[in-house]
């Protein structure tokens, strides 16, 4: 593969600072060499910067509005090559209101969306009672709300019945009924204890394939259980396990559908010596085609 590594630090949607300094972090618990080694071609192209665009909002908790919109727009302008594989590196989920677009846009297939996350981040600028921005960006890359003029209007938008999230497992009554009017596939942490995680991932997968479809991953850092992934500022108790995540991004990688990923919500100021940047790295490799053994394995024969 021919991968971009982007860095996107934006911390201004989360509530606590510290997710500007995540592109370095995992540029420094090895993300290039780790890709590099498994035989993929990869490019650091640096950080993005953005410049405020003069916003505000009736909603008196909101915050930081202007600077945000000013990612939004600067992530959707940025060049993206249209042969590469782009991995955004985060910064908090605001991101990935540019970064969906902009996928979106580059390409002529139906662009599916993976969203692992213990959190739905479907609210608006009205109904977000933190005022943490990077708890809305599902609401607009689906524009199943309109933030217009205060954010840019997005350059494409995504069928909300084309996003899929797994490891939900803080969800209030707004987001609740919102996931459930726009038709968004779910499984939240009591369906991957049940069923585990290979089903509703494979299930999601087979639409993808059926639709012809490209699919963008979006990795919050709190999917993951906070024992295994201390460095987000949104810990939920009960996240996905060591294996759990693992096994998603060996059964991504199979599938061959991934065609860009966030890495998302990393703050290394709450890490224990590097631990939740170097899992990341480890689990970007598993995604990028890291196996245990260079042959399928036995639920594959
Ligand atoms: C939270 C968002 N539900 C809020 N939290 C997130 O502020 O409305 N954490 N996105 O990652
Ligand atoms: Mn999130
Ligand atoms: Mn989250
Ligand atoms: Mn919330």
């Amino acid at each position: 593969r021919q991968i971009d590594l982007i860095g996107v630090p934006v911390q201004c949607g989360a509530g606590r600072r510290g997710c500007v300094m995540g592109p370095d972090a995992l540029r420094t618990a090895g993300l290039d060499r780790a890709l590099t080694a498994l035989g993929h071609d990869v490019r650091d192209l640096g950080n993005l910067a953005a410049r405020p665009r003069d916003a505000i909002h009736r909603n008196p908790a909101i915050h930081d509005l202007s600077e945000a919109a000013g990612w939004v727009d600067t992530i959707q302008r940025a060049e993206i090559a249209p042969d590469r594989f782009p991995i955004f590196l985060g910064g908090d989920h605001l991101m990935a209101a540019g970064t969906v677009p902009a996928m979106a846009a580059r390409t002529d297939r139906p662009l599916f969306v993976l969203w692992l996350d213990a959190h739905s981040d479907i609210h608006t600028l009205d109904s977000s009672e933190s005022g943490n921005l990077h708890g809305t960006p599902i609401s607009y890359v689906t524009g199943r709300a309109d933030f217009t003029p205060h954010f840019p209007a997005p350059a494409a938008t995504v069928d909300p019945k084309n996003v899929c999230m797994i490891g939900l497992r803080s969800v209030d009554g707004y987001e609740k009924q919102a996931l459930a009017e726009a038709g968004i596939d779910t499984a939240d942490m009591r369906h991957i204890d049940e069923h585990g995680i290979a089903a509703p991932l494979r299930a999601f997968l087979d639409r993808v394939r059926d639709a012809d479809g490209a699919l963008h991953v979006s990795f919050d850092v709190d999917f993951l259980d906070p024992a295994i992934a201390p460095a987000v500022g949104t810990t939920v108790p009960g996240g996905a396990t060591f294996r759990e995540a693992h096994l998603a991004m060996e059964l991504l990688a199979e599938s061959g559908l991934v065609t860009s990923l966030d890495l998302a919500e990393l703050n290394p100021f709450l890490d224990d010596r590097g631990r939740t940047a170097t899992l990341l790295v480890d689990l970007v490799s598993s995604l990028f085609g890291k196996t245990v053994l260079d042959r399928p394995t036995r639920s594959r024969l």
